[in-house]
């Protein structure tokens, strides 16, 4: 069966030195994305990874990349991200002024377009942009940094999300972002998350091989599969 939760790893939390390495190993375990959160210092106080690693990441590896910009001017990046050719993209509501007309201009070039919302931001800031919407990415932690933990209203907006997104007779996916722990991932599940963003607190935890955190990251998705079973979903 396939599985019906993706997972997606956050390239801010690899190795950095040997980020081929890191990427032959992401495949082996079967990771379905690489996340490449883009920050430009403004919008949040850290600049991890840039636009020359990306472009240089393209050419080596098949796996589809899920880019998460936390920018102020996301028309700038967009631009540059259209040749390098990303999987899909996530604009944060609260740096996009024109959130619209950017979702268009991501879609336009074969791109799939989501929306990012900070913790405190409401779901219902997704109602008029849900006809253009591809994936919606809930921020479980404030964005700019790893290894922070989870806020503790993410489990309830998630849930609200999914909710929100019944209503409207929608199945758009809901990825989640920040402190994806072991621990938290069956909960996250259970709410309505399909797309796992594994950082630091999963896959890249440390003290432990790859390999071992994948097998636990299997173990916590079941769990949580189990768990959305169980209360009929
Ligand atoms: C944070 C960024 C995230 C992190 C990820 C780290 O601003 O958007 O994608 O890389 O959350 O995961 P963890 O498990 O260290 O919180
Ligand atoms: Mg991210």
């Amino acid at each position: 069966m396939v599985n019906p939760i993706k997972t997606s790893a956050s390239l801010m939390c690899a190795d950095l030195c040997h980020l081929e390495d890191e990427v032959r190993r992401l495949e082996r375990i079967g990771v379905d994305l690489l996340h490449f959160d883009l920050m430009d210092g403004h919008f949040v106080p850290n600049v991890p990874l840039g636009l020359t690693i990306l472009e240089q990441l393209r050419p080596i590896t098949d796996l589809p990349l899920d880019v998460h910009l936390m920018v102020e001017n996301n028309e700038l990046f967009i631009e540059k991200l259209i040749p390098i050719g990303v999987h899909q993209i996530a604009v944060h509501v609260e740096s996009a002024i024109h959130l619209d007309r950017v979702l268009s201009l991501i879609r336009e070039h074969g791109i799939k377009a989501g929306v990012a919302l900070n913790p405190s931001t409401p779901i219902l800031a997704l109602t008029y942009v849900l006809e253009r919407l591809d994936f919606i990415l809930i921020m479980t932690v404030n964005p700019g940094f790893a290894g922070q933990r989870m806020v503790p209203s993410a489990f309830r907006k998630i849930k609200d999300c999914k909710e929100f997104l019944e209503e409207n007779n929608l199945n758009i996916p809901i990825e989640v972002d920040g402190n994806v722990s072991f621990e938290n991932i069956p909960g996250m599940i259970a709410a309505g998350a399909n797309i796992l963003v594994a950082g630091t607190s999963s896959l890249f935890r440390k003290g432990r091989t790859i390999f071992e955190n994948a097998l636990q990251l299997e173990e916590a998705i079941s769990q949580g599969l189990n768990l959305r079973e169980d209360q009929g979903g």
